[in-house]
């Protein structure tokens, strides 16, 4: 619609259509796909004009799409912020263009909630608690855990280790001996482990924060000579296709699924925001747990 449609923002769209822009952290891994293609194709199935940007995991990309999308007029925009700090800025441009903003997949830690609509994206702190609670379940006496973190300063990064250490706190025989960035891709995580499998004696357990990290480890515990799944387990957090088949192998022993299918969730939010509509301030997506067997069984229907 042309000038502000709903009233709600400056939407410059000519033929009455919603106009989205979209700045998405990246391509690093197999749930970031997923979650883009949810989007991309959510948004034809709901009539919404996508504008969309991969920012290559740098957080100046993402706010230069952002800016972008201001300069655009775009009726609304949504974006997974890369880290959880440093948006305080570019979104008060946002706000002061009356161009209203969704946050999706991860938040940001500003203490002015008027600058986003809502958030809708996974609980990252359950999903480590998930994750410690098999773990303190499956695990008898002295257990070292070495941990693959997502990037840092990401939230789910952040709140996937806070979980998990809660959860352990309960037994002081499970330590985490070693903690580095993998940076959520396969290649990160096989660079930290075979390192950590050169520098760290008697590794146990794997707790990576998301499969493609878990899927790196594999690799480097193999060309160790050592068996995944069993010398050493892994717990891993995502649950994409590939990290769904090493569980069925055994090669990797539980994961905590992250849904990355947030599209028509977004979009049913857009339109509401858009036509004035209040939403929540919190959308939690819904996710499970997966074993071994379980894995199996859910393989074939799998959509991502
Ligand atoms: C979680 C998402 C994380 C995934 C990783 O919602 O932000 O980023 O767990 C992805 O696979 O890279």
């Amino acid at each position: 619609a042309c000038g502000s449609s709903g009233g709600q923002s400056g939407g410059s769209a000519d033929d009455g259509k919603i106009t989205m822009g979209f700045a998405q952290v990246g391509a690093e891994s197999g749930w970031r796909t997923a979650n883009t293609k949810s989007i991309q194709e959510a948004a034809a199935a709901a009539g919404i004009d996508l504008k969309f940007s991969d920012a290559q995991q740098k957080q100046e990309n993402q706010i230069k799409a952002i800016r972008s999308y201001i300069q655009q007029k775009v009726d609304v925009i949504a974006f997974s912020p890369v880290v959880e700090t440093g948006w305080d800025t570019v979104l008060l441009e946002a706000k002061r263009a009356n161009i209203p903003v969704i946050l999706t997949d991860r938040s940001i830690d500003s203490d002015d909630t008027s600058l986003y609509k809502t958030f809708l994206g996974s609980d990252f702190v359950e999903e480590g608690r998930k994750a410690g609670d098999w773990l303190v379940a499956n695990t008898q006496g002295e257990t070292n855990v070495v941990e693959l973190q997502g990037t840092t300063g990401a939230a789910p990064a952040i709140d996937r280790k806070k979980g998990f250490e809660e959860k352990i706190a309960a037994r002081p025989d499970i330590k985490i001996v070693a903690t580095q960035t993998g940076d959520f891709t396969r290649s990160g995580g096989k660079q930290v482990m075979e390192a950590f499998l050169k520098s760290t004696p008697d590794i146990d357990v794997v707790y990576a924060h998301n499969d493609d990290m878990g899927l790196g480890a594999i690799e480097a515990i193999k060309a160790a000579g050592k068996v995944p799944g069993q010398d050493i387990r892994i717990i891993t957090v995502d649950a994409v296709k590939d990290g769904m088949q090493a569980l069925a192998n055994g090669e990797i022993n539980f994961i905590v699924e992250c849904n990355p299918l947030l599209g028509g969730q977004l979009m049913d939010l857009a339109k509401k925001i858009v036509a004035g509509e209040e939403v929540p301030p919190r959308v939690v997506t819904e996710e499970t747990t997966f074993t071994s067997e379980q894995a199996k069984a859910a393989l074939p229907e799998r959509k991502y």
